[in-house]
């Protein structure tokens, strides 16, 4: 109990603050990463064109929206207008295209939910996931990475929070807690809510733009540069926001009413999506709504269990920062 003490003496916050941003600055890659991994892509992307004309490769998720940590995967999209080939057919094209291009460990997930096709470069090493016409992905990856051009602290921030979901084993989607892109978009909401702001709401504002996806409609303002200074009336240090993030999920967020909403910059009723009751595998115990595919709630894969298990990691780590003396190691011990 000694040992123990609540941080809230400014020098205690000032110094969780430094150690905090010691492990973001760890947890960047490096500029040889990146340029390895750009390298990676374009050559992939020049095979591709060249094998397979109308065939279009992406990049999504962490290895292009700013939240990527040191050796993370490659997630790539390839985006092919064929009417009469299915996703699996697409799928087995791609990785006869990439066995011939003699990648290692080449395996075509035809029967999984999303179809994939994964590989190992033998050159680099890197290991890629390729997925079909999911563009939506790569629209939001784009939307999060414009947010991250706003105001640093939101990379920051969720660095800390996808290390802590890590090390404490609730970033994993098959065993009923949240993935990476639930939680980016966890930290975005919580700094649109600080006051003042340290993000706007882009949805929000007047359109720069503009793209169909299928039926979706994504538009919002992209013109992120000329926003640079949004959050420089807000003074909160790292350690104040990693505070209060645990806070908020742990004591103050309401669970059983409320959605949070990037697309509208707030919270609503769960009563306005239908979300009030388990219809399926669904149960919507934690609502967190997909900027974009907006009928879609990205906590929908929590369940009766894993709410329990990731509620009380949101405690633990609360309680923590309100009575640990070193919060900056005992938050990231392993599970
Ligand atoms: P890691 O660093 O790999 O943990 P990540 O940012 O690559 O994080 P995910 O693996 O969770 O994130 O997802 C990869 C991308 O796929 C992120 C987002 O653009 C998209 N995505 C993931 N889950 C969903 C979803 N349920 N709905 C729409 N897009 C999603
Ligand atoms: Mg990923």
């Amino acid at each position: 109990m000694h040992a123990k003490k609540v941080i809230r003496r400014r020098a205690d916050l000032e110094n969780f603050t430094i150690q905090l941003l010691e492990i973001y600055k760890f947890l960047i890659p490096s500029a040889e990463e990146e340029m390895k991994r750009r390298k990676f892509f374009s050559q992939l992307d020049g095979v591709v064109n060249k094998k397979w004309p109308g065939a279009k490769l992406f990049l999504y998720g962490s290895c292009a929206n700013a939240f990527g940590v040191r050796n993370s995967d490659i997630d790539v999209c390839l985006n092919v207008e064929d009417k009469q080939m299915s996703k699996a057919e697409l799928v087995m094209r791609m990785a006869e295209i990439l066995e011939a291009d003699n990648m290692q460990n080449v395996q075509a997930l035809t029967h999984a939910r999303v179809p994939i096709v994964k590989f190992t470069d033998s050159v680099t090493g890197i290991s890629c996931d390729i997925c079909v016409n999911n563009m939506l992905a790569v629209v939001n990856t784009k939307l999060l990475r414009d947010y991250a051009k706003i105001d640093v602290r939101l990379r920051q921030l969720a660095f800390i929070v996808k290390h802590w979901a890590k090390c404490r084993q609730v970033n994993e989607t098959y065993r009923g807690t949240l993935s990476s892109y639930a939680y980016v978009l966890m930290c975005i909401h919580f700094l649109q809510q600080r006051d003042p702001p340290i993000l706007p709401c882009l949805q929000e504002m007047q359109p720069t733009y503009r793209v169909k996806v299928g039926k979706i409609e994504c538009a919002y303002y992209d013109q992120v540069e000329s926003i640079s200074h949004f959050g420089s009336q807000n003074k909160d240090s790292l350690g104040e926001l990693v505070t209060s993030f645990f806070e908020y999920w742990a004591f103050q967020h309401n669970y059983n009413h409320v959605v949070i909403s990037v697309r509208t910059g707030g919270t609503f009723s769960k009563d306005e999506k239908d979300w009030t009751r388990r219809i399926g595998n669904e149960r919507h115990l934690i609502c967190i709504e997909d900027p974009f595919e907006i009928s879609h709630d990205l906590g929908r894969v929590v369940d009766k269990h894993s709410i329990r298990v990731l509620r009380d990691e949101f405690y633990r780590a609360a309680n923590i920062m309100r009575h640990d003396c070193n919060p900056a190691v005992t938050l990231f011990e392993p599970y």
